[in-house]
């Protein structure tokens, strides 16, 4: 992230047209409203954005936004902009990891220019052999996109710090299945309870998702968010050209080099250098479901 001036802020959460804003250096926190341009554009203020604020003169809402500065990216689901960061959370016991989930966030995160990270939580209840072969499946599948990968789980810490230096002065969010920990590990980052966890959800009888409206939280110069919504990222909604989201796979991409087509799809083509790569170029589930996935993409596709 820059460094903010004076009159910029980031905005941290919206509810009922008011907004929160929040500077690190020199510190300011506020309410604002947008100025009545904002409605007619269609550019309604999100999470994430880094905005131009003035007095009101209102005692209420003390601050009007003036202007959003240039996204970075935005995202329509979960609504929020300027993410550098996805921390894609999959868990090592229950709920059973959702591959294809995993492989359509990581492409999502790479076409918007989001770095993304995996995490596997649960590691403490690894105790079977079940479990110790999720544990080498998942590792097997992504080791080869070079993509980090921390691994996490109740008094098992030892990446944790890693994790945390990587989200330093970054704007983040979790994205994963319900219930494979993305509140528990945000807990544990901030040392403190911020979020509803599973248990609490269920007592509170307000079944599973947790988070309704997305809110950042300050932490040490980064931005994170528990974001619900996730889950129901779809790349067809992009309207993606079929050959970027195959330039999304970063073992793909590193490998075609070597096809004898540069348009390759990787599918069926002679003299392919996918098709005959090693399982530890690119693991050949992955492979299969990148498969479904472009065919998916190239069907959806209106010429
Ligand atoms: N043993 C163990 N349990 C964990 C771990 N992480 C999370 N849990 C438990 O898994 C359950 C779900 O955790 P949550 O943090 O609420 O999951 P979530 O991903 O935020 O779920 P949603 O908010 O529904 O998307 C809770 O009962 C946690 O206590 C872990 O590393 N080890
Ligand atoms: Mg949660
Ligand atoms: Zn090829």
């Amino acid at each position: 992230m820059e460094k903010l001036t004076n009159n910029q802020a980031v905005i941290l959460k919206g509810v009922g047209g008011q907004y929160l804003l929040h500077r690190y250096e020199p510190y300011f926190e506020g309410i604002a409203v947008p100025r009545g341009i904002f409605r007619k554009d269609e550019m309604s203020p999100l999470p994430g954005d880094i905005i131009q604020y003035s007095l009101s003169g209102d005692p209420d809402i003390p601050y009007v936004i003036d202007k959003i500065l240039p996204r970075k990216n935005f995202l329509i689901r979960p609504p929020m902009a300027n993410l550098d960061m996805l921390l894609i959370t999959a868990s090592l016991e229950l709920p059973k990891a959702d591959f294809f989930l995993i492989d359509r966030l990581l492409s999502y995160a790479v076409l918007l220019n989001i770095e993304p990270i995996l995490i596997f939580t649960k590691y403490d209840l690894i105790d079977n052999q079940s479990e110790k072969k999720s544990y080498d499946e998942l590792i097997a599948n992504y080791k080869p996109t070079k993509f980090p990968i921390f691994v996490v789980g109740k008094n098992y810490d030892s990446d944790l710090k890693n994790l945390k230096n990587s989200i330093k002065n970054q704007v983040v969010a979790f994205a994963g299945q319900s219930g494979v920990g993305k509140s528990t590990l945000l807990n544990h980052l901030f040392n403190k309870e911020v979020m509803l966890t599973g248990d609490l959800s269920t007592k509170a009888g307000r079944g599973k998702q947790t988070t309704r409206h997305i809110e950042l939280f300050p932490f040490e110069d980064s931005y994170i968010a528990d974001t619900p919504g996730f889950q129901a990222i779809s790349l067809t909604d992009l309207d993606l050209d079929p050959q970027d989201f195959t330039n999304s796979y970063p073992e793909l991409k590193k490998l075609a080099a070597n096809c004898q087509f540069n348009n390759c799809t990787h599918r069926h083509e002679p003299k392919c250098a996918v098709l005959a790569a090693t399982p530890e170029e690119i693991h050949p589930n992955r492979l299969l479901r990148y498969n479904q996935l472009r065919n998916e993409i190239e069907t959806s596709r209106k010429y």
